[in-house]
């Protein structure tokens, strides 16, 4: 099957990889036309968990592509429209910009697969194609970017939840057909019809790990090391919490034990926002702990804690 794959970082490329690899035609879309090319020309160099490395060939082009008329192939591409087309890039990257080249892209017959963390971006989405089904999606599965272009790491293992974003907007079959090629390529990959809450459980997650892991510039193992840190985390895990199930969170109560889980089960990891930050990038913390503390607002509750982390993150970058 077609899948386009739309975003060229550490989970788009991953994501790529192993759909290319399990005999799907893949194109990835890039922001930059020298990424693109390079992809086109060397492929995805694909480093599996095992530490074996592999080139694996995809089409790519560049987004800007898609609208400056220009694209040739990609024009092409983007006409025979695939069946499904995955969203991997950050939060930040969702703009108008993007949102023109999706339309484009999606053409009224495909389906759209979302795959940030953090929250807002389905509702934009939604209002800007209205014509395409929509599904969240949420993954635990790790990657790391080596080079800037092609080169990429599988450092964890994670499942990988789907579903549809409104109940009346969805197709069985293509769901189906998803799930089947992503469990074929080897991914965890199981439908859901509880998003919310999984997108829930995972910015709770993420809520307490990025924004601390970016502030202490610690890895994810050693955040709990140190007893001030805990503390904070513990804080920040309670109100964060209080806040979601406020807004309909089925109240998990080992959820502070899945929080220490993922340090452990990721502790050599530098979480992504800590990443941006080393990188000199953009964070997602307005989609996370600012996404929280504008739920917050939205109830009427406080969110100092959320506040406060978002604004320090910010300072950061
Ligand atoms: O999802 C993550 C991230 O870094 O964004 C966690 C779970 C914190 C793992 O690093």
């Amino acid at each position: 099957m077609k899948i386009h794959i739309v975003g060229g970082g550490a989970i788009g490329l991953l994501h790529a990889g192993l759909l290319a690899q399990a005999g799907q035609e893949v194109t990835v879309w890039t922001r930059t036309d020298e990424q693109a090319k390079r992809l086109q020309a060397e492929g995805i160099r694909l480093e599996m968990l095992d530490g074996v490395a592999r080139d694996i060939a995809v089409n790519s082009h560049s987004l800007p592509s898609l609208l400056a008329g220009q694209a040739g192939q990609a024009g092409a591409d983007a006409e025979h429209a695939a069946a499904w087309i995955i969203l991997t890039v950050k939060q930040c990257h969702i703009d108008e910009r993007l949102l023109h080249q999706l339309q484009r892209l999606s053409s009224g017959k495909s389906a759209l697969l979302c795959l940030q963390n953090g929250i807002g971006h389905m509702d934009k989405l939604a209002a800007a194609l209205p014509g395409t089904l929509l599904y969240a999606g949420v993954t635990s599965a790790g990657a790391r970017r080596i080079d800037d272009a092609r080169h990429v790491r599988h450092t964890g293992d994670g499942p990988l939840w789907f579903g549809a974003y409104a109940e009346d907007k969805k197709d069985d079959n293509l769901q189906n057909l998803l799930l089947n090629i992503l469990k074929s390529a080897g991914f965890r990959a199981g439908l859901s019809n509880e998003m919310k809450d999984r997108i829930y459980q995972k910015l709770l997650i993420n809520a307490v790990i990025n924004p601390l892991t970016a502030i202490y510039d610690t890895t994810n193992g050693e955040l709990p090391e140190h007893p001030s840190r805990l503390k904070l985390m513990r804080s920040l895990f309670e109100e964060t919490s209080a806040i979601l199930a406020a807004d309909g969170m089925k109240s998990a109560a080992d959820g502070w034990q899945l929080v220490m889980q993922v340090c452990a089960a990721t502790a050599t990891n530098v979480s992504s926002m800590l990443s941006d930050v080393r990188a000199g990038r953009h964070t997602e913390i307005d989609w996370i702990n600012g996404g929280v503390s504008g739920l917050a607002r939205r109830i009427g509750i406080a969110s100092p804690l959320n506040d406060a982390v978002t604004t320090l993150v910010k300072q950061l970058h």
